[in-house]
């Protein structure tokens, strides 16, 4: 059984968003068009508390996009993007939601980040995404969404470690930046991800 597991298409991560990656509303058309051909569609939502650690605003001096540590991590700092309840966190109006069955939360924990849909960045707190995969049938993870260097990277390596066949439908994806979006496909391809065109599943 495959599933498709939609990133993070929310407002914030649109042209005109807080976090806006560019060309990110290209994806949407192709996230519609993709979900008839699953037997499961799944969500994932970035959803910060006002206060996240993740935020440039919350470390007096620094600036957007410097990195600094979190939890003994390296951390870029964002804007603020995807505070709950929000315009900015909501998924975008364009995307078909009829077939998302479950929306899986994540960057609750103003401590840490969580770039995964299946745990957060220092692997602590799982949202139990695989075991409800699992419990659905699904061997096949598909992924689509926002941004292909972060979210949709974090979640693939996650989905491969947990034992899927992990397919990265490409085109539907966009980076915040293409250098991190080169290592990131390197890395998923050598630990054994798919890289797949929306076409080639379309047919
Ligand atoms: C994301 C940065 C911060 C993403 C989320 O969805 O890729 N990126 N929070
Ligand atoms: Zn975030």
């Amino acid at each position: 059984m495959k599933a498709l597991l939609l990133i993070d298409l929310q407002n914030d991560f649109l042209p005109g968003g807080a976090l806006a990656v560019p060309q990110g509303d290209a994806v949407i058309p192709l996230a519609n068009a993709l979900q008839p051909q699953f037997d499961l569609v799944v969500a994932t939502q970035d959803w910060h508390p006002a206060n996240h650690k993740s935020f440039a605003s919350q470390h007096a001096g620094k600036k957007v996009f410097e990195v600094t540590q979190l939890h003994g991590l390296d951390q870029v700092l964002w804007p603020d993007h995807c505070v709950q309840g929000t315009a900015g966190a909501e998924f975008s109006a364009a995307l078909a939601m009829h077939q998302v069955e479950a929306i899986f939360r994540k960057g609750t924990n103003p401590k840490i980040d969580s770039y995964s849909g299946f745990y957060d960045n220092g692997h602590l707190k799982s949202t139990a995404l695989a075991e409800y995969l699992r419990g659905r049938g699904i061997t096949e993870v598909y992924l689509l969404g926002l941004a292909a260097d972060f979210c949709v990277y974090f979640t693939a390596l996650d989905a491969l470690q947990e034992g899927f066949a992990v397919y990265y439908i490409e085109d539907a994806t966009r980076a915040i930046d293409q250098e991190g979006f080169a290592k990131a496909k390197a890395d998923l391809l050598a630990k054994g991800g798919h890289f797949v065109q929306s076409q080639d599943l379309l047919k």
